[in-house]
């Protein structure tokens, strides 16, 4: 799936800026809001989640439907020569959308883009109406048991909720969180492009695939282009090889991107693109054949009060924040994150592990798909286990159809903390691998990040699956604290019986909840001392292992969640707090994470 772009023959409208709004307490559809002017709107930003932005704790708990309404225009001329398509980036959980009271598409699933086109539709001057729905069931990603949820009110068995409080660690933003927008080709046009690269010596191929949309035949022309905009090879036909004699890798923190130009009949599309390889072999992830070891964190797209809306301006801040501490890489946890995300981290050289919005698949968190003994896939019943693996399929499908092309993308994480131990477990997550597996053009490892919970290698469904092991542990925090000793001698015990499984290992989690500007001179729990120390201590216990291969903090920043007692407005584990002021533990980072290298040979300390 191409991102939109400006190019010799697409245009791109954004309908970024204020549109109409009003939440639906139950009479929107009866009332056919989507084909009038909304009764009673009020102005608001998209992008953005729209939670934040009203001063009223029902309006930032709402659960259920929202319409979002714009008047569009697309000049004539355009409307008969272009194709003309909508595409929504992300709309967070459901959308329906409709152009002048008539329903033109419907899509499921809050972070991945759907696009519609237009053109038998749109008359001149154009009503555009979203519905958009936040709640969380079975068949969504994330995962919401209806009966049950993590905190909030006490509802009577079998009540059905009614309140946005999800079974997952993260608010549940919503609305039109990405762009809008209208971008047009020709009506014959270049549907997809498909790349891959192989090293050999200095040089590199690039194969390639293209995928047209109309009338099959004409010469399709494939060129790459250096930084400097000079064509270094090019080749004919919709698939292809490109020989570059002396490759300029993509490196971590040292990125080189090429421009791969199409040209089909009339239509031009580019696509940066970074020449590079990543294997795992025994227990190291290489990246262009060298050991690499990720220093990092996992994110969250939040902040205040955008929500989950894109924030293009903190992902920047962010990256910079990130470069001063000398981290190397990010986890999109716990969904795929906004496309200009990916495309800064190709620019930026980050390296990224692009995940599902599969969380909470795991009943002792409230969630969605339980695997039951008995081998099969089941929740509480097996219907509603299908419909969640179903959708999964359907995340996995798009997830890969966005990312496939970005260099900054590794590894792809099927999902977080299942109930991996689980007898279901095994069938549940065997086929989706071997899904993932078939689709990623570029073969990249698979893994999940697993819950403690779900044990060591003999329990945890990841053994088998997975191509790195990926750990979310709290030795110290959940397990343990305020003792870090015991705890991290249990971590130590942990990683023996892991490494004898012969598989790299990271840890995509480890955290201490850290009230910032809380200080004591002994480490107690929720002060910046503690959570230095809560790192000292488990960074000890990685160190001592060749085979852990990388560790993401959790989190980069404070973030919000649902209320409930363990959580002080938020999520506290930052590093940083929500506003992006640095911690004591930021420091210690910095200068452990500068103080490693990113391609360490087996010599951490
Ligand atoms: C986890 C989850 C993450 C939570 C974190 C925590 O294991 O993967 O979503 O935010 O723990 O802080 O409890």
């Amino acid at each position: 799936m191409l991102y939109p772009i400006m190019t010799f023959s697409r245009t791109v409208t954004d309908l970024s800026g204020i549109w109409d709004f009003q939440i639906d307490h139950g009479q929107g559809f009866a009332q056919s809001w989507y084909a009038e002017p909304l009764p009673d709107p009020i102005p608001m930003p998209v992008p953005a989640s729209y939670n934040d932005l009203a001063e009223d704790v029902a309006f930032r708990d709402h659960y259920g439907w929202v319409f979002y309404q714009r008047r569009i225009a697309v000049p004539e001329w355009l409307r008969n020569s272009q194709r003309v398509v909508l595409r929504c980036e992300a709309v967070t959980h459901k959308a329906i959308v409709y152009l002048n009271g008539v329903e033109i598409c419907r899509h499921k699933g809050g972070f991945l883009p759907f696009e519609t086109e237009l053109n038998g539709h749109l008359q001149g001057d154009d009503l555009l109406t979203i519905a958009v729905d936040n709640r969380i069931d079975y068949t969504t990603l994330p995962t919401g048991n209806p009966e049950n949820y993590w905190g909030g009110a006490v509802r009577k068995p079998g009540e059905p909720q009614t309140e946005n409080y999800p079974n997952f660690d993260f608010f549940n933003y919503c609305g039109l969180t990405r762009p809008v927008r209208i971008y047009t080709t020709p009506k014959e046009y270049i549907e997809d492009l498909t790349l891959v690269s192989e090293l050999h010596g200095d040089g590199a191929t690039v194969r390639y695939e293209v995928k047209t949309g109309g009338e099959a035949g004409g010469d399709c022309l494939v060129t790459l282009l250096d930084r400097e905009g000079r064509e270094v090879c090019a080749s004919h036909g919709l698939t292809g090889e490109l020989l570059v004699p002396k490759a300029q890798l993509w490196q971590p923190l040292k990125p080189y991107l090429y421009t791969v130009r199409v040209r089909w009949k009339e239509d031009v599309y580019e696509l940066p693109y970074g020449i590079r390889s990543v294997e795992v072999r025994g227990t190291e992830f290489l990246i262009n054949g060298r050991s690499f070891y990720f220093k990092g964190y996992g994110k969250h797209e939040d902040s205040f009060p955008n929500g989950r809306g894109e924030n293009l301006v903190l992902t920047a801040k962010d990256f910079s924040l990130m470069k001063w501490q000398g981290a190397n890489s990010f986890r999109c946890s716990h969904y795929p994150y906004s496309e200009e995300t990916l495309r800064l981290a190709d620019r930026e050289g980050f390296v990224v592990i692009d995940e599902t919005p599969a969380v909470g698949l795991a009943m002792f968190f409230g969630g969605g798909a339980n695997f039951r003994e008995g081998g099969s896939v089941d929740t509480f019943d097996p219907e509603h286990g299908m419909q969640t693996f179903e959708h999964h399929r359907e995340v996995i499908r798009d997830l890969i159809a966005r990312d496939k092309n970005y260099a900054c993308v590794v590894m792809w994480n099927l999902a977080n903390e299942p109930d991996g131990k689980a007898k279901g477990a095994y069938n549940y997550f065997a086929p989706l691998f071997a899904l993932a597996r078939s689709l990623d053009p570029q073969r990249r490892p698979m893994t999940l990040s697993s819950v403690q919970m779900a044990g060591g290698p003999d329990t945890d469904v990841s053994a088998r699956l997975s191509d790195v092991i990926c750990l979310n542990r709290y030795y110290g925090w959940y397990v343990g604290g305020p003792k870090l000793r015991e705890p991290c001698e249990r971590f130590r015990e942990e990683l023996r019986e892991w490494e004898a499984l012969g598989k790299p290992l990271m840890i995509t989690e480890y955290g201490a909840d850290t009230v910032a500007g809380l200080h004591d001179t002994a480490p107690v729990m929720f002060t910046e001392e503690y959570q230095a120390e809560y790192y000292k201590a488990n960074n000890a216990v990685l160190d001592e292992f060749p085979f852990v291969v990388g560790e993401h903090v959790w989190n980069f920043a404070d973030f919000a969640t649902s209320q409930g007692i363990s959580r002080v407005q938020g999520n506290k584990k930052g590093i940083f707090t929500r506003d992006r002021r640095p911690k004591l533990a930021a420091h210690y980072f910095r200068e452990r994470w500068r103080r490693l290298p990113d391609f360490p040979e087996n010599q951490k300390s």
